[in-house]
């Protein structure tokens, strides 16, 4: 099977892309392809409007092909394509710092770019190292994760994530991971609106595994504040606080994975505002720069940056750690871009806005074939599936496929069906995504 490539009208093959995430041989079968993107909505090639549900993957949150962003990176690439970060700086990464510092929790401002989410698990992870080696601590490295947490497929990220199927290829290649079990329980939290009442005690995990391992030999916990990739999983009222009250007590630090909760899309800068629990690091890549340009970021407590910086030697490196990409030009100028556009249009208090609305539209699914749960956050859903016996995952993949037949872009997790508009979603959308759901739900098996 042959593609045409729609800005140069080359034919082009399907077979040398390995797509990642992604059932090659079944996709490539019958390809589901997008061509161009504006605002809340893709094309296909055959010029087919989507609705894009899903920010893309949970990242355009200030909608696609935002003019001031795509300006600025034309501008940028015109001006200086790349410049080393090693020992050389430009102006434009130190800006783009400066604006993601401001929107970042008070006495968190110092800023360590990646260039995705992936590469930001992994960084934040080599810094809580970093830093109890820098205070004498160096016998502190477990790294505690929770079941059903995603931390993108990096080394640190695959070890301390918490979705079998990603981790069961691979050895321990990172000793010293344990892992909490997930907040989801549905017997007791089914179709709750916002944070779910019941599982602040899962939270006691953390204190039962530190003992375990003796605090003096743990480094780090990680943890998203609301889980995303395995479908949704709201924390409980109380859990984070809790989660940081142990830290607290025993040295432990408190990573955030705000790869997907960061700008906006609870309603708040970062999680991390939204439940008023800060985090010693908190990761985050994606709408960074509205996904225009790869790119991602470890946000640090400024004494977290202090121990490390100034515990090494003058004129040493103090952290050896980096990547050609990290603040590359192109990517600043668009997060520079995107920070603006976001304040401008104050697009973070428009999804807090915009929360109860979508609640609304969401939850009246409740009653519809095969859904046995629905729950949201900030611009967030998940639709939970009853799945078809003998065939788990089927049914998350027929929906998501009748939905973008029918013009709509929905994410599916197994039987679990994921939203997260763009930011600047309207009501009607809202309804047009639900009522393709809906329509969707009723004609698959
Ligand atoms: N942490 C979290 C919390 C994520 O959601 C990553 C790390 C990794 O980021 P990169 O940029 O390396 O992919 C993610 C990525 C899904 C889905 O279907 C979610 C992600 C990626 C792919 C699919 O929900 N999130």
């Amino acid at each position: 099977m042959k593609l045409e490539n729609p800005l140069t009208g080359s034919m082009v093959s399907l077979d040398e892309w390995w797509m990642p995430f992604t059932a090659n041989r079944q996709f490539k079968a019958a390809p589901r392809l997008l061509a161009k993107a504006e605002g809340m909505y893709y094309w296909t090639p055959d010029g087919r409007q989507v609705l894009d549900g899903t920010a893309g993957l949970w990242c355009v949150n200030a909608g696609h092909n935002r003019k001031p962003i795509v300006e600025a990176v034309q501008r940028q690439a015109a001006t200086m394509d790349y410049a080393p970060p090693f020992n050389l700086g430009h102006p434009v990464a130190f800006e783009a710092a400066t604006a993601v510092a401001a929107v970042a929790p008070e006495g968190m401002k110092r800023v360590f770019f990646t260039n995705s989410g992936s590469e930001s698990a992994d960084t934040s992870i080599k810094i809580a190292l970093a830093y109890h080696r820098a205070r004498g601590e160096a016998s502190r490295r477990i790294i505690i994760g929770r079941e059903r947490g995603y931390h993108g497929v990096n080394i640190g990220g695959t070890m301390a994530g918490g979705i079998p199927g990603n981790r069961k290829a691979f050895p321990a290649l990172m000793a010293g991971v344990d892992h909490m079990r997930a907040t989801h329980d549905l017997a007791r939290n089914s179709f709750s609106r916002g944070q779910p009442a019941h599982g602040v005690e899962f939270a006691d995990d953390l204190e039962k595994l530190i003992l375990f391992h003796d605090a003096s030999n743990v480094a780090a916990v990680i943890v998203e504040p609301m889980a995303g990739s395995a479908g949704v999983l709201i924390p409980p009222t109380g859990y984070l606080e809790k989660l940081r009250a142990i830290c607290d007590k025993y040295g432990v630090l408190l990573i955030f994975d705000e790869v997907i909760t960061g700008f906006g899309r609870l309603g708040a800068p970062f999680a991390a505002q939204r439940f008023n629990v800060k985090p010693d690091l908190l990761n985050c890549a994606k709408a960074i720069n509205n996904a225009a340009v790869p790119m991602g970021a470890v946000i640090v407590r400024n004494e977290i940056f202090d121990a490390i910086v100034d515990g090494a030697p003058e004129g040493q490196i103090e952290f050896l750690h980096g990547y050609t990409y990290s603040g590359h030009p192109l990517a600043c100028a668009a997060a520079i871009a995107t920070q603006k556009l976001f304040a401008e249009e104050k697009l973070f208090d428009r999804a807090r806005a915009m929360e109860p609305v979508f609640e609304a539209a969401l939850h009246s699914l409740k009653g519809t074939r095969h859904v046995i749960d629905i729950r949201n956050l900030g611009l967030v859903g998940g639709i939970e599936l009853e799945p078809r016996p003998g065939a788990p995952g089927r049914r998350g993949l027929e929906a998501h496929v009748k939905c973008f037949e029918a013009g709509a872009l929905v994410r599916f997790t197994g039987d679990i069906l994921a939203l997260s508009p763009p930011l600047i979603v309207e009501k009607d959308q809202i309804e047009r995504l639900l009522d393709t759901i809906r329509n969707a739900l009723q004609a698959i098996e």
